[in-house]
């Protein structure tokens, strides 16, 4: 199975890519946590990066795309992957498409997670990272309506839109009613 997790920050994606992965048995990649964990070892990808997670702003493409290049190389992902955050601009989605075609692949589905912006906003402000002030909060909300909500038509023929107010374990049994079949 190979997979992708899209909605505005805190939609929750990181939240149910940990469950579904497990279920999946599939590694979880995330953008987000691949740079939070470049960051704590002070690589200079993780110096780069922090200053545009600090603003609100999203990471270069070309940083990110290699960063997620040499994830998806590793053999753990050759069994499916659910990739979360990532691709978060059109030129992303199709570097990644670029990426799976070299090994004859393509993605099973992309799951959309629809929440209205004041409760992302009131769930990112309990949460309390150091870019959860609520000026980055409004930031990272623009910057998904102006670069990544386009990814919803370039998915269109695969994306699977689930409702994700609720609590986790109704938005975890959602997501696999609408999953296809495909382990
Ligand atoms: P991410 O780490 O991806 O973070 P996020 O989008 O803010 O959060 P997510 O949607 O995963 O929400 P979560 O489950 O944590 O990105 C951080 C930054 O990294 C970006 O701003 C950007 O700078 C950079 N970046 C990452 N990927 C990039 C890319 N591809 N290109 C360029 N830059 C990139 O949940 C949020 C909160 O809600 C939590 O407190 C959680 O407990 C709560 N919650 C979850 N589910 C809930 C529910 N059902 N009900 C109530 N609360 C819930």
């Amino acid at each position: 199975m190979r997979l992708v997790l899209v909605g505005p920050p805190g939609a929750g994606k990181g939240t149910q890519a940990e469950r579904l992965a497990e279920r999946l048995d599939i590694p979880h990649i995330s953008t987000g946590d691949l740079f939070r964990a470049n960051l704590r070892d002070e690589t200079p990808l993780g110096v780069e990066a922090k200053r545009y997670m600090d603003a609100g702003e999203l990471v270069p493409d070309t940083v990110t795309v290699g960063m997620v290049r040499d994830r998806l190389a590793q053999p753990d992902a050759a069994k499916g992957f659910l990739l979360d955050g990532f691709p978060r601009t059109v030129t992303q989605a199709e570097a990644l498409s670029g990426l799976l075609a070299e090994i004859g692949d393509e993605l099973d589905a992309v799951v959309e997670f629809v929440v209205p912006e004041d409760e992302l906003v009131q769930r990112l402000l309990g949460r309390g990272r150091s870019d959860d002030t609520e000026d980055v909060i409004r930031r990272r909300q623009q910057v998904y309506r102006e670069e990544t909500s386009p990814l919803l038509d370039f998915y269109r023929d695969r994306l699977l839109t689930v409702d994700a107010v609720g609590t986790v374990d109704e938005i975890t049994n959602r997501v696999f009613e609408v999953l296809p079949d495909r382990r």
